[in-house]
């Protein structure tokens, strides 16, 4: 792991790292227990994930930058400012879930006060959608740079090559990070990425492309920092392709034993970021165990807080179920 102050984090800045990505999965996990209980629809893990989402969401700016995160980014969306209560209103679709009032699938994250713009479900169409908005950010001549999230599948995807295309011809500042886990759903990356990596694909663009070790914060925040750094003072956009471990299922709806060999799946958990950081802070000084057993309680609290209240909260109104998701309907149209 890249020591935190090489990668230009103090002690307290590492330390909260940690914190985002222990909130990141313990919130998940919580979720995924609903889902099994019947609490809320679905479960969509990002456990493994936690240390790129988190590393890279670190290296942006909070209510300057613009957010174009994919399903998996529970991490990413929570260092943007989404709380955890946000996350359960939206999981238990609620009226005050910030990203549809409660009418939109789970995991497609929005929010407007933070700037974290909702997808769709086709894999891939926040691509372009980012693009555009770095190049509105650029017309209006503001500093905002523009975290544009997914994975290697989606970079299969027609929507990729054109995003990349064009925000490389007009330099706009915008980081594309592909978190590669290695499958799409059932299909494996050497099925279905040509040439082995996402990141050399950056040269044809034009554009730097990185290979990072996504199991390290630390290397991951370094790499998206210095590109958002140069996006931000003109230099143009990065490929940054984070590689991570997909330890769970695609979805709660998915069994990846069908597809998965037994030994994959043990040398994935030998990588979880989650005990690696953990012990990182540990052997720095920088997290003692009775700290580590205070964070683990602080944050179960803020979980259970949030699930009390948003099983609590009133659900959308029936009246409301046809109107526009994302933004009020158009003059003229119902
Ligand atoms: C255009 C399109 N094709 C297929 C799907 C079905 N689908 C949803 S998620 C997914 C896998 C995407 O894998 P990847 O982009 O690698 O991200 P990961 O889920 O592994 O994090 C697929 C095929 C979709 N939503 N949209």
């Amino acid at each position: 792991m890249l020591n935190h102050r090489a990668a230009g984090l103090t002690d307290a800045q590492a330390v909260a790292l940690n914190r985002w990505m222990l909130l990141t999965r313990r919130l998940d996990e919580r979720l995924s227990v609903l889902q099994r209980a019947g609490a809320i629809p679905l479960a969509v893990s990002s456990r493994g994930h936690e240390a790129a989402q988190v590393g890279a969401a670190l290296a942006f700016e909070r209510g300057v930058d613009w957010w174009f995160p994919y399903y998996r980014d529970l991490g990413a969306v929570l260092v943007a400012g989404t709380t955890p209560l946000d996350v359960m209103l939206s999981a238990f679709g609620r009226a005050a879930d910030p990203a549809s009032g409660g009418r939109q699938t789970p995991y497609n994250w929005g929010d407007r006060r933070l700037n974290i713009v909702a997808r769709s479900a086709p894999v891939g169409v926040q691509i372009p959608q980012a693009v555009g908005a770095a190049q509105a950010a650029v017309r209006r001549g503001d500093r905002t740079v523009v975290y544009c999230s997914f994975g290697e599948g989606a970079a299969s995807q027609g929507d990729f090559h054109e995003g990349l295309n064009w925000a490389a011809l007009y330099r706009l500042p915008v980081i594309f990070l592909c978190q590669n886990n290695g499958w799409a759903i059932s299909v494996p990356a050497e099925r279905q990425v040509a040439g082995g990596s996402i990141a050399a694909r950056a040269v044809g663009y034009g554009m730097e492309g990185i290979r990072v070790d996504g199991t390290d914060p630390f290397a991951v925040y370094a790499a998206v920092r210095r590109a958002v750094l140069r996006a931000r003072a003109g230099g143009g956009p990065a490929l940054i392709e984070a590689r991570v471990h997909r330890l769970d299922p695609h979805t709660c709806d998915d069994n990846h034993a069908t597809y998965r060999t037994a030994s994959e799946l043990a040398a994935a958990r030998q990588q979880d970021p989650l005990p690696a950081v953990a012990d990182y802070l540990r052997r720095a000084g920088l997290l003692p165990e009775e700290r580590a057993a205070d964070l683990e309680r602080a944050v179960a609290a803020e979980i259970d807080a949030a699930e009390a209240q948003s099983r609590a909260a009133p659900l959308p109104r029936g009246e409301d179920a046809l109107g526009g998701v994302t933004a009020p309907p158009a003059p003229g149209h119902p």
